[in-house]
């Protein structure tokens, strides 16, 4: 199997750590969907980061979708299976995917928009989300700790430390640290680890 994408996509990043995390073997293919947006297309014609080229050929594109095979093919979840450690798990990785979401749309207004044509009310309101999806993971990862281990680690885990990384690097002057301690805590530690160190995201 091929996984198509940059690692400072947070979305490959995320399908890479996972796939790894869930011992299912991969090459990984580092196409830009911009720089090499024709070379990409030949391989996915709708050019989304990540896409899975499958053992039988068959191309598969969105992260959430990627995992949730990789977990059939190995048996394996990244997901509890206790419901309530479960439902947090999930409540987690949906803000954590909206904070990539959120830190994307404003770094895509500002490098793929003519700056004339930056609409500002649009960035604002986006902005806006992206905090209120730190806020809230902030304040859940403070409450009850993530587990930071290779073993232990959740879906909720890794897509956590991953969309925080990617906020840093694209954003730093958006989300301070220093407001979001514990999410930097977390991130560092899991980026400690060698399942990250693996991927690194630049
Ligand atoms: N929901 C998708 C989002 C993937 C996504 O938007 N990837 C970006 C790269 S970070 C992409 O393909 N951008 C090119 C485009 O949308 O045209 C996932 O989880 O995989």
């Amino acid at each position: 199997m091929q996984l198509v994408g940059m690692l400072d996509s947070p979305y490959v990043r995320r399908a890479a750590i996972s796939l790894r995390l869930l011992g299912v073997p991969f090459a990984h293919q580092s196409l830009s969907v911009f720089s090499t947006f024709a070379q990409f297309r030949e391989i996915n014609p709708v050019v989304k980061a990540p896409t899975l080229v499958c053992d039988d050929g068959g191309v598969l594109m969105d992260s959430t979708l990627i995992i949730d095979y990789a977990q059939a093919l190995s048996g394996r979840s990244l997901m509890p299976a206790d419901p309530v450690q479960r439902l947090r798990a999930l409540r987690l990785t949906g803000l954590a995917l909206a904070a990539c979401e959120k830190t994307v749309q404003i770094v895509y207004e500002h490098n793929l928009r003519p700056a004339e044509k930056l609409h500002q009310p649009w960035v604002d309101r986006v902005r806006s989300q992206l905090m209120a999806a730190y806020a809230a993971l902030e304040s859940d990862v403070a409450a009850a700790p993530l587990a930071a281990q290779e073993h232990t680690m959740t879906q909720a885990g890794v897509s956590t430390a991953v969309a925080w990384s990617f906020t840093q690097l694209m954003l730093p002057e958006l989300v301070s640290p220093a407001d979001f301690p514990a999410l930097a805590a977390y991130a560092a530690q899991a980026e400690s680890l060698p399942v990250f160190l693996g991927a690194p995201q630049a």
